[in-house]
This record gives structure tokens, C-alpha cells and sequence, in this order.
């Protein structure tokens, strides 16, 4: 049980080592929402928020978020008083949507509980190994020759699978010659939605490179096209947006919309649905990956507890901090040799940010108190 008495709520934006573009715009800041919540036996724990400053890769942003997490989660947090963190849903299920504001809730009290039990994030999850094998994530680069560097870079360091961000004009040309380039790198591409069904050339195209998957080609709401197109094609569609519950994963692999899918605990609204969406995918015998949203160190410690289950066979976007920071917030996440990463083992997500970066990169905080 954990009964929160207290809530800071901080604004922290951090330089990116090089803007990250997508088929959605350019961002050459991480800019997160971090909340630490304390309880009543003096314990705290940590919850980081996907949203990004605007609504482009969901309805979510940080601005909502903020309001939520101070107008509707807190207050109805509060209100419950002494709760489980599984219990936390239906606290605030009054709340529609808002998935990734409640998902840094539920990190947050999470972290709080296991750390007062003296137990991992991974451990509570039912992770089955110690480190998880990681992939990068590329953006849509200036030039091909740029593209192409950057991509040696990664393979250098190890990375076990590459992505490429792809929009039209930026696909069957770039993913060719990366192809081309690294015959034998694990390559998939992220649409991010930007295409539609009468794209299907520029599908039919990329399918001889022997990519792993194509995710989130078509609409961010749209299962009945996407299981049109994976009719089309041989390569594995892969749905990242068009995921937002266990429900929806259930839906989109009965349909045949997709064979893969990547889960992002923030995009699902919490760490214990993600644990469902992996729990209908296993099922259905169709493999998972941990998606990435650029997080600091406090959601890359979650995102590793989560990729170190069962089911998360494929490398997921779980890469190394100074893939995005110069300084994150926690002691640096690094990529082993063998091109794994760690996963936390101390209690709760077992990371803390260092005060001084948090200091340095915050721009707005406020504390609630019950
Ligand atoms: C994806 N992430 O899989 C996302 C989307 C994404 C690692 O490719 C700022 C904050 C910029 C979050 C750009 C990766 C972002 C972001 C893209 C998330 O679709
Ligand atoms: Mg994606």
C-alpha cells in the first residue's frame, strides 16, 4: 500500500547531441514532464511523462499534461488515500484519456512502493533477463551520405538493429542504399503515419529489402487499412500509434493490422498495461519491442525493466543515453560491447537523478500537497 502526501511536478529540457526528425517535425530539445511523488511514510519515487511540447506524434502534449496531472490525477490520487499502485487505474479512470499523463503517475507511485519493498521495477514485472539487446533510432537525415554516416556510426557501437525514419520523399531511395551499404544490418523504417493506402508502391518497393518490419506506415487510428497493406506485402507491419491498449492489440492482431508491435508504457497509459499489451501478444504469438520517446534516464530505467520480459524478443529503441544527451539526468545508461544494455536492479527503477541536473535543466516546477 502507499498513501502519496505530496507531489512535485518539474519541467526539465535537455540539448539533444543532434536534432531528431521525423516524419512529424524536428525537435532539438527533450523537453519532459518529471514527477516525484512523496508518500506518507516518507518515501518518494520518480515518474517521467512521454509527452512532447506539441501534439504531433498523439493528441497528448506537455502543456495537457501538466493540467492534468495537477487538476484531475493528483486531486483524485489524494482523495483515495492509502491505495495499491495496481489499484491506481480505476482512481483515476474517471479521467478519460490523457494516457501518458497517467502513465508518469503510475511510474512514479510504482517507484515509491517497490522502493519502500526493497524491489526492482524488473522484478515486479516478471523480467527473465539482466540485460536486453538494444536497437537506435535514425531521423531523416539532410543528405544519404549523412544518413549513411551516421548509420556506420551506430553499427560501430554495436546497436543490433538500425531504424530508419522514413516520409515520402525520404524512403525507397535512402532505405536502398542503407541496404545497400550494411547487407547484413538488422534494418527496419518508422512512418510515424505519414502515408496512405494508395502508397502501396512505395511499400511494394521497400518489401525485397528484407527489412525486419514497417511500422506505423498508414494512419495513427486506422487498423482496417493497415491489415489491408500487411494483406499486400511480405515484410512484418509493425503498429507503434495505432496501439493505445491491450484492447487495441487484441484488435489489431485478429484483424491481421499488423505482426509486430511495438509497446511504449506512456502511449498505453502505464507500465501495467504495457504488461498486458505483452501478455495479448505472447498469446497471439506475435513478438514485442520496447519503443523509445527519447526519455531521460528515469523512463529509459522503466523502458528496460519492461524490454527484459518474456515476450520482448526484438531489440527495441532502448538505446544508450549519449545516443540523445551529452548529460542525462541519471548516471549514463551505456551499450555494452555485445550491444546490450544493462537492466536496473535496484530497488524501484533503481535510478535517481543527480539534483544538480536537475537543477540545471529545469524550467518550471510546482509541488501539490495533499
Ligand atoms: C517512434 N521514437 O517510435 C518515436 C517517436 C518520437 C525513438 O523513434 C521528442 C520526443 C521527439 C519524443 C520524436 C523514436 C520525438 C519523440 C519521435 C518520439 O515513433
Ligand atoms: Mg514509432
Amino acid at each position: 500500500m502507499i498513501e502519496v502526501r505530496a507531489v512535485e511536478l518539474r519541467l526539465v529540457s535537455l540539448p539533444l547531441v543532434r536534432p531528431f526528425r521525423t516524419s512529424f517535425g524536428e525537435e532539438s530539445t527533450k523537453d519532459a514532464i518529471l514527477l516525484r511523488v512523496e508518500t506518507a511514510e516518507g518515501g518518494h519515487g520518480w515518474g517521467e511523462c512521454v509527452a512532447s511540447p506539441t501534439p504531433r506524434y498523439s493528441s497528448e502534449f506537455n502543456d495537457a499534461a501538466w493540467l492534468t496531472v495537477r487538476e484531475y490525477l493528483i486531486p483524485s490520487l489524494f482523495r483515495a488515500g492509502p491505495i495499491e499502485p495496481g489499484g491506481l487505474a480505476a482512481v483515476t479512470s474517471w479521467i478519460r484519456g490523457h494516457p501518458m499523463a497517467k502513465a508518469a503517475l503510475e511510474m512514479a507511485v510504482l517507484d515509491a512502493d517497490l522502493r519502500s519493498e526493497g524491489r526492482s521495477l524488473a522484478s515486479f514485472l516478471g523480467a527473465v533477463r539482466d540485460r536486453v539487446p538494444c536497437g537506435v533510432s535514425v531521423g531523416i537525415a539532410g543528405t544519404v551520405e549523412a544518413l549513411v554516416e551516421e548509420v556506420s556510426g551506430y553499427v560501430e557501437a554495436g546497436y543490433r538493429r538500425v531504424k530508419l525514419k522514413i516520409e515520402p520523399g525520404w524512403d525507397v531511395g535512402p532505405v536502398t542504399t542503407a541496404r545497400e551499404a550494411f547487407p547484413e544490418v538488422p534494418l527496419s523504417v518508422d512512418a510515424n503515419a505519414a502515408y496512405r493506402l494508395s502508397d502501396l508502391p512505395v511499400f511494394e518497393a521497400l518489401d525485397p529489402l528484407d527489412l525486419m518490419m514497417i511500422e506505423q506506415p498508414l494512419g495513427h487510428d486506422d487498423l482496417v487499412e493497415h491489415a489491408e497493406l500487411q494483406r499486400r506485402i511480405d515484410t512484418p507491419v509493425c503498429l507503434d500509434e495505432s496501439i493505445r491498449s491491450a484492447a487495441d492489440a487484441r484488435a489489431a492482431l485478429e484483424l491481421g493490422s499488423c505482426r509486430i508491435i511495438n509497446i511504449k508504457q506512456g502511449r498505453v497509459g502505464g507500465l501495467l498495461e504495457a504488461r498486458r499489451v505483452h501478455d495479448v501478444a505472447v498469446d497471439r504469438g506475435a513478438p514485442v519491442w520496447c519503443g523509445g520517446m527519447l526519455e531521460t534516464g528515469v523512463g529509459r530505467a522503466a523502458n528496460l525493466a519492461l524490454a527484459a520480459l518474456p515476450g520482448f524478443t526484438l531489440p527495441g529503441d532502448t538505446s544508450a543515453s549519449d545516443r540523445y544527451f551529452a548529460e542525462d539526468l541519471t548516471e549514463p545508461f551505456v551499450l555494452g560491447d555485445d550491444g546490450t544494455m544493462a537492466v536496473p536492479q535496484g530497488s524501484g527503477l533503481g535510478v535517481e537523478p543527480d539534483p544538480h541536473r536537475l537543477a540545471a535543466t529545469t524550467i518550471r516546477s510546482e509541488r501539490l500537497e495533499a
